[in-house]
C-alpha cells in the first residue's frame, strides 16, 4: 500500500488525526493492533477542554457530545470539611465538557466507516522503517500475512507502550519522568452522581475524586498504594472509603450500586523530546503522560493532533515544511505547561508516603491561599479549562 501519512494507533489521537487529514483530502491509513470493541472497553478520560470539543465541532462530529455531554462551569477542591469551589466559567468565561473518552472514540469510529477513513484493526507486529528518510515505511501483519505501507510521514499515535517513540534514536532524544507512589482505583457505576460538579478531595486517608459520565452514570476514584489489587477492593469497601474521603455532605448524596468497571491505573509524569524525528511525528501518550488529576491526558493528545494536522496540511497543501519543522517545539510548549499543572494539582491533593508535617502544612497553606485569592483560583481555572493552543 502507498499513502501520504501512516498513523499508528487507533485511539483518540490516531482517529482524530486520521479524520482531520481525510477531511483535507490527505491520504492516510490508521493501523490499530486491537479490535474496536477492546478499545471501547477501556475506561479513561472524562473531562474535555475546548481544544477537544473544537476538533469534534470542526469535524462535524459534535452532535452526540452536545446532546449527551454535560457542560461544567466549575469544580471543587475538598480538604476535610472545607469545599473550595473553583468557578471556572466566571473566572475564565469558558467551560469544560464532561463526556467520556469512550464516547469520543465511539463517535470517531462510527464516522470512520461513514466517511471512508481506512482503519486496520488487528494490525500485529507494527514496525517503523527509514524514519530518517523522506520515504519511510511501516510493516505489520494481518492474520500472519506481512503487509507494508509506504508513506511520506508516520504519525506515532500508539500510546505509552507503542513502538513509535522507541523508533527515535536515543542519541537525539531525552526523557523526563516522575513515577508516583500510588495508583488510582476507579469505579464506574450506573448511579446518579453525588454532586453536580466534580469534587477532588484531599483527606487524611487519601485522595478521592467524584466525577461522572452522565446524570445516571458516575465515575469515582481513590488513590491506593501500588501494592493493591482490584480484588482487594470489593464494591462495598470502595463505596465506604469514598464516603469517608469525600466527606459527609457528598456521602449523604452518594448513591451506591454495582461496578460496571473497576480498575487501577498507575500514575506518572513523562515527557519525551523531541516529538518529531525525520518523517515521524509523535502525538498523545506516545510522547507524554500526565497524572489524571488535571484531566489533561486526552486533551493534550487533541492539541498535539491540532498542531500535527496543521503542519501536515501545510506540507501537502502548500509544500510548506515550516510547520513540520516547528511541530515538536509548538507541541512541547503546551505539553510542559499541562505537565506542570497536573503535577502541581497531584502534589496538592494527595498524601505522599514520604511527606511529613511540613509538607502537609504546605498543602493546608496552599489551600488556604486558593480559598482566599481570586488570582489563585483564576490560575487554577485557566489551566483546568485548557490553555490556548
Ligand atoms: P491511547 O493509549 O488512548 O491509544 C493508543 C492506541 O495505540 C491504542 O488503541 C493501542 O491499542 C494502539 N497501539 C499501541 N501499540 C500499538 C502497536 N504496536 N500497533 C498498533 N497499535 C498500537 N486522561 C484523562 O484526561 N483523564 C483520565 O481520567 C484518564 N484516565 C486514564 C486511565 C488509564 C488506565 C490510562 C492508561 C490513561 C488515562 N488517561 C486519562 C489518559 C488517556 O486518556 C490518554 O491521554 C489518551 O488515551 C491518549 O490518547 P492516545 O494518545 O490516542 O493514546
Ligand atoms: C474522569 O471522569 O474519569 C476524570 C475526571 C477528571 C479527572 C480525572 C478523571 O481529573
Amino acid at each position: 500500500m502507498k499513502t501520504q501519512v501512516c498513523i499508528i494507533g487507533g485511539g483518540p489521537a490516531g482517529l482524530l488525526l486520521g479524520h482531520l487529514l481525510h477531511a483535507e483530502g490527505i491520504a492516510c491509513v490508521v493501523l490499530e493492533r486491537h479490535t474496536a470493541a477492546h478499545i471501547l472497553a477501556r475506561i479513561r478520560a472524562g473531562v474535555l477542554e475546548q481544544v477537544t470539543v473544537g476538533l469534534m465541532e470542526r469535524l462535524g462530529l459534535d452532535a452526540r457530545m452536545k446532546a449527551e455531554g454535560l457542560p461544567h462551569g466549575g469544580f471543587n477542591l475538598a480538604d476535610g470539611e472545607r469545599l473550595i469551589h473553583i468557578d471556572v466559567a466566571a473566572l475564565t468565561g469558558k467551560q469544560v465538557m464532561v463526556y467520556g473518552q469512550t464516547e469520543i472514540t465511539r463517535d470517531l469510529m462510527d464516522a470512520s466507516d461513514e466517511r471512508g477513513l481506512q482503519v486496520v484493526y488487528g494490525a500485529q507486529d507494527v514496525a517503523l522503517h527509514d524514519i530518517d528518510s523522506d520515504a519511510p515505511y511501516v510493516t505489520y501483519a494481518i492474520e500472519g500475512v506481512r503487509q507494508r505501507v509506504d508513506c511520506r510521514f508516520i504519525a506515532g499515535c500508539d500510546g505509552f507502550h507503542g513502538p513509535s517513540r522507541k523508533a527515535v534514536p536515543a542519541r537525539v532524544s531525552k526523557e523526563f519522568e516522575r513515577v508516583y507512589p500510588f495508583g488510582w482505583l476507579g469505579i464506574l457505576a450506573d448511579v446518579a452522581p453525588c454532586n453536580h460538579e466534580l469534587i477532588y478531595a484531599n483527606h487524611e486517608r487519601g485522595f478521592a475524586l467524584a466525577s461522572m459520565r452522565s446524570a445516571t452514570r458516575s465515575r469515582y476514584y481513590i488513590d491506593v498504594p501500588l501494592t493493591e489489587k482490584v480484588e482487594d477492593w470489593p464494591d462495598d469497601r470502595l463505596w465506604d472509603e469514598l464516603a469517608i474521603r469525600l466527606g459527609p455532605d457528598a456521602a449523604a448524596n452518594m448513591t451506591r450500586g454495582p461496578s460496571i468497571e473497576k480498575s487501577i491505573a498507575p500514575l506518572r509524569s513523562f515527557v519525551f523530546a523531541p516529538m518529531r524525528h525525520g518523517s515521524l511525528l509523535l502525538c498523545g501518550d506516545s510522547a507524554h503522560i500526565v497524572p489524571p488529576t488535571g484531566a489533561k491526558g486526552l486533551n493534550l493528545a487533541a492539541s498535539d493532533v491540532h498542531y500535527a494536522a496543521h503542519a501536515l496540511t501545510a506540507f501537502f497543501g502548500r509544500n510548506d515544511a515550516e510547520a513540520i519543522g516547528a511541530y515538536s517545539d509548538r507541541a512541547l510548549a503546551r505539553v510542559w505547561k499541562a505537565e506542570r499543572f497536573s503535577w502541581s494539582l497531584t502534589r496538592l491533593m494527595h498524601r505522599f508516603p514520604e511527606d511529613g508535617p511540613f509538607e502537609r502544612a504546605m498543602q493546608v497553606a496552599e489551600l488556604d491561599y486558593i480559598a482566599s485569592s481570586q488570582a489563585a483560583q483564576t490560575s487554577i481555572a485557566e489551566n483546568y479549562v485548557g490553555l490556548p493552543v
